[in-house]
């Protein structure tokens, strides 16, 4: 089996790779490990920036989250039950955001690679990568059916997410650093049947922790609350779940709606960024070599960033021969990468309970609030990050 480019993973990285190399005449195949059903019901992010919708609707992927999708203005900062709005649209310079479920963003990509002649291998496995430093690098994988097969390839791109196998093809030490930092609290997310409480995302910081109201539909809602990473989903019965909720969002007269709970998991927190992003021909993207807390909503969206660094060094390559742009690719990404690293770790900084130190934290989350309501250049600062930089 040959290809011009071997994609490992069909999560938004790779997904919008293979779609963006084949407008540009360029072949690719992906391996997956997981269904296509397993894909489509994983529930994850929602937020998605200006620079991602312009990028799905250019590349014909846009009509259902156009149609669907819900566009936000702004946000609210609410600190001790009371709101402040961040006014996406006017700050931005009419920049904004789109709500639209990350496993909706792959039902569309995943219909639209099939529909124009994508190879997707589902419930197939990456095990190793062979020979990524020469020019005829290899991708070893397990099928459905147990078989043990290769894909013969021009590049590698490692979409295979922050559990995959790609990133270990890049020698720890002597070429690859990793960054990390795992913080003390995790997220616990819900998906409820409910009407929407507020027409725009809330976070909400209390004595209690933090809490995110977001949503999915006229009657989904999607919300998380601050909890300690090694708690079980167990011990948070429905009326727990409100109540923490209510007392973590409550203030001027605000009160959430609630309904039947139907999903909830645990999220630990981390940031990671792995450098460099490429090895030879291996080009790593998205959550493959880099995580940001959720706190942000950079994830999916730097995902997407990546790819389209990407499948412009790519296409360069291909029309012209010069690598130029493609051994430029790990310096280009990693700038944006670090920017979101900083946003969400500012976001995640200024807007949770940390155990330890918790009234010198408090005192400097309010001056933070302060800043952000007081000065328009502050708030300016956190609009252009929130909907995110515009793609290079
Ligand atoms: P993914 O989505 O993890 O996809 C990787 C794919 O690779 C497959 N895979 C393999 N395939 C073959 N062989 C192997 N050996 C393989 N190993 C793994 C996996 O099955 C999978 O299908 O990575 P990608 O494409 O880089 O996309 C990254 C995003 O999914 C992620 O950053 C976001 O979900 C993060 N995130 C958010 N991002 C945002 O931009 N906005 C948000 O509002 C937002 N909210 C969130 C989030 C993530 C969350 N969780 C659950 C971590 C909210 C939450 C709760
Ligand atoms: C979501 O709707 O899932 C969501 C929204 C904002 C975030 C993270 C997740 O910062």
């Amino acid at each position: 089996m040959r290809t011009q480019v071997a994609i490992i993973g069909a999560g938004p990285a790779g997904l919008l790779l293979s779609h963006m190399l084949h407008l540009r005449g360029i072949d690719s195949v992906i391996i997956e490990s997981r269904s296509r059903e397993a894909i489509e019901a994983t529930i994850r992010a929602g937020v998605l920036e200006q620079s991602t919708v312009d990028l799905m609707t250019e590349i014909g992927a846009g009509e259902r989250m156009k149609r669907e999708g819900f566009v936000h203005h702004g946000f609210e900062l609410r600190f001790a039950g009371r709101s402040h709005r961040i006014n996406l649209h006017d700050l931005a310079k009419g920049r904004v955001i789109t709500v639209y479920a990350q496993h909706e963003v792959l039902k569309d990509l995943i219909a639209l690679r099939l529909r124009t002649g994508g190879q997707i291998h589902f419930e197939a496995k990456a095990t190793g990568l062979e020979d990524v430093t020469s020019d005829q690098p290899r991708v070893r994988f397990t099928t459905k059916d147990d078989e043990d097969k290769e894909l013969a390839c021009d590049f590698i791109a490692g979409c295979d997410g922050s559990h995959g196998v790609s990133r270990a093809a890049i020698p720890e030490g002597s070429v690859r650093q990793d960054y990390f930092r795992v913080y003390p609290f995790g997220w616990f997310g819900i998906l409820a049947k409910a009407p929407p409480s507020s027409d725009e995302l809330i976070y909400a910081h209390h004595e209690r922790g933090f809490a995110l109201v977001s949503t999915r539909s006229p009657d989904v809602q999607r919300m998380y609350f601050q909890c300690d990473p090694n708690d079980a989903v167990d011990n948070w019965p429905d009326e727990r779940i409100w109540a923490e909720l209510q007392a973590r969002t409550a203030g001027e007269g605000f009160r959430l709606k609630e309904g039947p709970i139907f999903q909830k998991g645990i999220i630990p927190l981390r940031s990671f960024v792995c450098e460099p992003m490429q090895h030879g021909r291996l080009f790593l993207a998205g959550d493959a070599a880099h995580t940001v807390p959720p706190t942000g909503a950079k994830g999916l969206n730097l995902a997407a960033a990546d790819v389209h660094v990407l499948a412009r060094g790519l296409s360069a390559y291909y029309a012209t021969g010069s690598t130029e742009l493609l051994g430029d690719y790990s310096r280009t990404a990693l700038r944006r990468v670090w920017r979101a690293q900083h946003f969400s770790w500012w976001m995640t900084s200024m807007l949770h309970r940390f155990h330890e130190g918790t009234a010198f934290d408090l005192k400097r989350q309010l001056a933070e609030l302060d800043l952000v309501t007081s000065s328009r250049a502050a708030a300016t600062t956190v609009a252009e990050n929130y909907v995110g930089l515009p793609l290079t």
